[in-house]
Formats: structure tokens, sequence, C-alpha cells
């Protein structure tokens, strides 16, 4: 069965941002960017689906995990294996 995709709506800028992209590489995760910034859109589509405003908000499938320091809990917590099929 295909794993998950994993989504990240993100700036180019954002700290929290490059927090959360250097765990997912660590981890050797691939994930599909949507730069909320060069696509205004994208921000109204990411606040309507997480209700939160702030960057990033990262998706594993369909499960909304929320921003980078709820990526790095679930890491801490050893469920990111988990949500990601692996
Ligand atoms: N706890 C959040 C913090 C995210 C955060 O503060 N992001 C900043 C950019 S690095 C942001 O979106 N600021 C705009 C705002 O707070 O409205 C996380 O870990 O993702």
């Amino acid at each position: 069965m295909a794993l998950p995709a994993v989504t990240m709506y993100a700036t180019g800028w954002c700290p929290y941002c490059a927090r959360a992209r250097a765990l997912l590489d660590r981890r050797g995760i691939a994930w599909t960017e949507i730069d909320v910034e060069s696509e205004p859109a994208k921000r109204a589509e990411m606040i309507a689906r997480s209700g939160r405003r702030t960057v990033p908000q990262i998706w594993i499938g369909e499960t909304h995990v929320g921003g980078s320091d709820d990526l790095h809990e679930l890491e801490r917590r050893g469920e990111l294996d988990r949500l990601l099929g692996r």
C-alpha cells in the first residue's frame, strides 16, 4: 500500500518551517511543499483546513499534524513512523 503523502504549507523565510524541513530531511521523509506566500489562495486554504494561521501547517495523508512543534512532539513520542505507515 502507498505511504501517506506528507504536505506542508510554508513560507521560504520562516524559521519554524526550516525546523520542520530539517526533521523531515533527517528522517528521510519526502514531502510536498505549498508556498503560501507565492500562492495567497493557498494560505486561505491552509487556514480553512487547519483553523490555524501560522506556518508551517503539516498533514500526513488526511491527518492534520499541526506545526513544527507538533511534528517534533510526534517524533519525540515515537508516533511519527506509525502515522507514516512505516
Ligand atoms: N508553534 C508553531 C509556531 C509557528 C510560527 O510562529 N510561525 C511563524 C512563522 S515562523 C508565523 O506563522 N508567524 C505569523 C503569525 O504568528 O501570525 C510551530 O511550531 O509551527
